[in-house]
């Protein structure tokens, strides 16, 4: 059966947009498309944070969803934080096209990104190569502009 999930991002601002979720059977890829529109033009972290919680806004969502206790780094590191979508890039027209397919993410089981909050930060993401302490834990991606809980789509 296949499994899918829909999530809705919003802020306080003009950003926002629509993420689709795909994964065939429970050990299949998830992949993840949609757009979000009213970027600045460049690179953009995109994480599963820990928390379906908005309830102080995107902040209430916690951390990077990280179920295994890794350090931060990017989607193509073995060792990542199960949330971390790297970054997604905008073009000049303010809008990032997204198409992701990602082997750590599952939409069922214990560590079930459903009822999760997916955030998209203001700055890119280092990917966990900053040098500092921070670039281990979120990559630097600064502030979350917008930001939605991840539900069950028909
Ligand atoms: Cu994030
Ligand atoms: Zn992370």
């Amino acid at each position: 059966m296949v499994l899918k999930a829909v999530c809705v991002l919003k802020g306080d601002g003009e950003v926002g947009g629509t993420v689709f979720f795909e994964q065939e059977n429970e050990s299949a890829p998830v992949t993840v498309t949609g757009e979000i529109k009213g970027l600045q033009p460049g690179d953009h972290g995109f994480h599963v944070h820990a928390f379906g919680d908005n309830t102080n806004g995107c902040i209430s969502a916690g951390p990077h969803f990280n179920p295994h206790n890794k350090n931060h780094a990017g989607p193509t590191d073995a060792e990542r934080h199960v949330g971390d979508l790297g970054n997604v890039t905008a073009g000049a027209d303010n809008v990032a096209k997204i198409s992701i397919t990602d082997s750590m993410l599952t939409l069922t089981g214990p560590i079930s990104i459903i009822g999760r909050t997916m955030v998209i930060h203001e700055k890119a993401d280092d990917l966990g190569k900053g040098g500092n302490e921070e670039s281990l834990k979120t990559g630097n991606a600064g502030s979350r502009l917008a930001c939605g809980v991840i539900g069950i789509a028909q």
